[in-house]
């Protein structure tokens, strides 16, 4: 067992700094229980000196200095690669926009039955007793379960939250609401909600979640390498868990490698720029068309491996139909996609080739899959790779997370930790698998929300089965941020008047607390004790979260105000089993310790684990450095099926083909957008892609002096091709309005010659700052892109969100603009 040290200076432990400070709740019993256990492994603030923790961006050493956080950086260097998110701890706990007690919204403190939804988001704030806030919850929570039953509470609650096996807010949330009796929760993520349900039909496994081929046998014998839609330099910034940073080092070893490496994307990203790779400028939402002229071509010049097909696939003839156009009379050849992708016929040919001649790794992310008909483009990468025949061969293939919380990244031998669960039966290993969670009965495909609440009884297809909308009166959102992740939000606003609660859990006055009926204050995981594993793939390291400052104000856990609330439905003992937030954390890295102790190895118990400050290290095995997915398969595809029904690669499926959809049918298919650049009538003018941020994860860090470094005349830059903007009068720095029918933003433009042209980009993540607060169709100040975004379903297969199928114009804007004011307390 590999340990790593880090010197601990000045540490002055203040025992009674735990018993004294004003967070210790006066009116709770529970957490004067917590004071006093705590102390039980003498977990003491650090006055001076340095403390561990983690966040998804990585694990973190905090400098303290007179019980104040003074620096956050890095707890260890792996890659040459700057991690921007590391630096602003403190500017997230000593925030001006922390919510710094219970507060209400005064119309409905007035009057809870009739309290004038279409004043969300611009009634003044009352602020109450923390005591007051957990009854009036209660009470109404109540009232809601017996009038509507646990079909009218909706919990689903989908969001990032913060990293930490025991202060999971989610999961606390679903399992308050587990133990009371039920809710209605969501399906699928916002991820790869297209890709996670196609996947199962195609290839047995959600894919999207799974070990890849790992990178030493990637660097090792893969040729080619194509980046396909993904942007590794920014998104590996993160992981569900917390960032092992594995992923950086390998990227760091693949732009040393002399691989030919091939970047498909609307814009030469910091990935393609970083490995100095040739950059494919695909028109967004088009890639379906590319690799169809791709397979076309190696059809008709006989440079695909039919073996493989015969061996491993089900259904190439079918596909093989449709691609030369037997039945719609369109071949899907070269010329065809040319038209349609914006890649000449050349440089298409010339890609299949290249891709069939050499061991070729496709690595790719799933903005391509965040789109209207989403579910094709990895089922046609599935497809085309089926064509190449390397699957299962080192090095070549596809990965689906390569570029996402470290993919790839050998699978260390050692222990997992649990986790809080959501429901009360079991403790293993749950911590960081709530994503797919279906736990409860009446749930819907997460990114419907805004459909299902303005449509209470509304039936809608999905995957094979129909789903009738609940008619939802009670919301209870935790550690996440819909009115900045979801699309059209002004649509989301019209559909948040219609419930008759909204309760928020936030450490900020973020755009979804503000909308609130009810916001109860949380603390960050900087003040308190936690635990986590980091690389989702890798488990790598067991870290401590030790607390590393007090509360701020009048904030307090979710799990202290889940169990408040439990209180008050008598079902307290059931939801905490007694156990304070440390002992949990004892028994989650106990279930590890029991694991590595029965297969041989060791690691420390938990106390001496706790004290030391320091993560605990597995190694990693030599045979899984040499992991190659889908070897198994390809060795013995009798004794290895893969869990279709087929049992092999489905490029055609008779389930999906039986549910008779019109906008996915039983093979990969190209179906044109209802918005992109292409199409014949364009209401607006450019392309939008809406990428994952560099400088934030989602909202997350937006409100830190990290956006300085980003924004432009105060505002989420917008980036627009340099002749596009040119054209349009528009110059660097400029104030730039984007708009389209179903709303507007302001953003400060940043020209480029690294988009292809007829493409702008806005992150997702800006924070939602609308001009006037409440109005539905006011314009976005800060440059929420979601505002300009649509609210429709990948296909009725798999319901994912489309957030990348949107059209937009732009222009300078002249007036006099308000600024932003999001940042502050409300
Ligand atoms: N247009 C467009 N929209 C997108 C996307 C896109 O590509 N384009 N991507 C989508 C994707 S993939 C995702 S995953 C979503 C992400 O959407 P979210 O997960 O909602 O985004 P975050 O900003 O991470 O929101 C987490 C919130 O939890 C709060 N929080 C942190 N820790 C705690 C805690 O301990 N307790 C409580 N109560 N709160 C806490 C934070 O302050 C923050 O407000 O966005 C989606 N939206
Ligand atoms: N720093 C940082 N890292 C993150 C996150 C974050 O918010 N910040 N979020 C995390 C989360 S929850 C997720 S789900 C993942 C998301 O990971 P992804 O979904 O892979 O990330 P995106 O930024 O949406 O898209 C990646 C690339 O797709 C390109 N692209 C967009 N449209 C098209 C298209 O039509 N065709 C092609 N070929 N390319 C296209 C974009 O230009 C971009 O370079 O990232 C994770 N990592
Ligand atoms: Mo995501």
């Amino acid at each position: 067992m590999r340990k790593i040290d880090q010197k601990r200076r000045g540490v002055l432990k203040l025992a009674v700094l735990f018993a004294a400070v004003p967070f210790v709740d006066v009116v709770s019993n529970r957490t004067n229980l917590l004071a006093a256990t705590v102390s039980r492994f003498s977990t003491t603030l650090v006055t001076n000196g340095e403390v561990l923790t983690a966040a998804h961006w990585g694990m973190l050493k905090l400098t303290i200095k007179d019980v104040k956080i003074v620096k956050s950086e890095p707890y260890q260097k792996t890659s040459d690669i700057f991690n921007s998110l590391q630096y602003y701890t403190q500017d997230l706990v000593y925030a001006k926009d922390r919510i710094k007690y219970p507060m209400v919204r005064k119309s409905y403190l007035e009057n809870p039955n009739s309290s004038k939804p279409e004043l969300r988001g611009k009634d003044e704030w009352v602020r109450v007793s923390y005591e007051e806030a957990i009854k009036l919850i209660a009470g109404e929570l109540k009232k809601t379960r017996e009038d509507r039953g646990a079909e009218g509470i909706f919990a689903g609650s989908y969001g990032w939250k913060s990293s930490g096996n025991m202060h999971n807010s989610r999961v606390l949330l679903h399992r308050f609401m587990n133990t009371i009796g039920g809710f209605t929760g969501s399906l699928g993520d916002y991820s790869t909600g297209a890709a996670q349900v196609i996947m199962p039909h195609v290839l047995g496994t959600i894919e999207v979640y799974e070990q890849q081929t790992s990178w030493p046998v990637v660097l090792e014998s893969s040729k080619v390498v194509v980046i396909w839609g993904a942007n590794l330099m920014r998104t590996l910034k993160i992981s569900w868990t917390s960032t092992d940073e594995q992923g950086f080092k390998y990227l760091q070893e693949l732009k040393k490698s002399n691989k030919q490496i091939i970047c498909i994307d609307p814009e030469k990203n910091e990935t393609c720029t970083y490995l100095d790779a040739k950059w494919v400028p695909i028109t967004p939402g088009t890639d379906v068309a590319l690799m169809m002229g791709m397979a076309y071509h190696l059809l008709k010049t006989d440079n695909y491996d039919k073996v493989f097909l015969d061996e491993y696939t089900e259904g190439f003839d079918e596909f093989k139909e449709y691609l030369l156009g037997k039945k719609d009379k369109v071949a899907k050849d070269t010329k065809w996609a040319s038209k349609i992708c914006g890649i000449d016929e050349a440089t298409i040919k010339e890609l299949a080739l290249l891709m069939y001649n050499n061991r070729t790794m496709i690595m790719a992310g799933w903005g391509i899959q965040r789109a209207q008909y989403g579910e094709q483009t990895h089922w046609m990468i599935v497809t085309l790779a089926s064509m190449l025949g390397q699957i299962g061969l080192a090095g070549g293939g596809f990965g689906f997370s390569y570029h996402y919380s470290n993919g790839g990244v050998p699978t260390a031998k050692g222990g997992k930790i649990g986790g809080i669960t959501s429901t009360i039966t079991s403790t293993q290993n749950t911590g960081g698998s709530s994503w797919l969670e279906k736990t409860a009965k009446f749930s819907f495909p997460v990114a419907r929300i805004a459909d299902a609440l303005l449509n209470p009884g509304k039936v809608i297809e999905h995957n094979g089965s129909k789903i009738t909308y609940p008619d939802i009166d009670f919301v209870y959102w935790v550690g996440g941020n819909p009115m900045v992740h979801h699309q059209d939000t002004n649509t989301l606003v019209k559909a948040l008047r219609k419930p008759k609660t909204i309760v928020v859990n936030e450490i900020f006055w973020t755009p979804t607390a503000r909308m609130a009926d009810i916001v109860m204050p949380v603390t960050t995981s900087y003040e308190r004790d936690d635990i986590t594993m980091s690389g989702d793939y890798s488990n790598l390291n067991i870290i401590p979260m030790k607390q590393a400052v007090e509360r701020q104000n009048e904030a307090k856990d979710d799990y202290d105000i889940f169990c408040d609330l439990a209180k008050e439905f008598g079902v307290l003992k059931d939801y905490s089993q007694n156990k304070t937030a440390l002992e949990w954390i004892e028994e989650f890295y106990l279930s590890a310790y029991n694991q590595v102790e029965n297969i041989g190895l060791n690691i420390p118990k938990f106390k001496e684990f706790w004290e030391a400050n320091k993560p605990v290290t597995f190694e990693v095995p030599q045979e899984n450095a040499e992991f190659v997915r889908y070897a198994d398969y390809r060795e013995d595809p009798i004794l290895e099926p893969l869990g279709t029904p087929s049992g092999k690669i489905e490029i055609f499926s008779k389930v999906i083909e039986n549910m008779n959809y019109d906008d996915c049918k039983g093979h990969p298919t190209w179906f044109e957008p209802d918005e992109w650049l292409g199409m014949k009538n364009k209401d607006a003018e450019f392309a939008l892609i809406t990428s994952h941020p560099d400088h934030r994860l989602h909202s997350q860090l937006n409100n830190t002096s990290l956006r300085e470094k980003y924004a432009v005349a105060n505002r989420e830059p917008i980036f627009i091709n340099k002749k596009d903007a040119k054209s349009k009068g528009i110059k660097d720095g400029d104030l730039v309005r984007v708009y389209n029918k179903r709303g507007e933003i302001l953003a400060g433009a940043v020209l480029t010659d690294k988009l292809k042209r007829g493409v702008v980009r806005v992150d997702e993540g800006a924070w939602y700052d609308p001009l006037e607060r409440g109005k539905i169709g006011t314009i976005c100040l800060n440059g929420n892109v979601n505002v300009l975004t649509k609210d429709i379903p990948t296909s009725k297969l798999a319901n994912g969100n489309s957030s990348n199928t949107a059209l937009v114009n732009i222009e300078k804007y002249t007036k006099k603009a308000k600024d932003i004011s999001i940042f502050k307390q409300p």
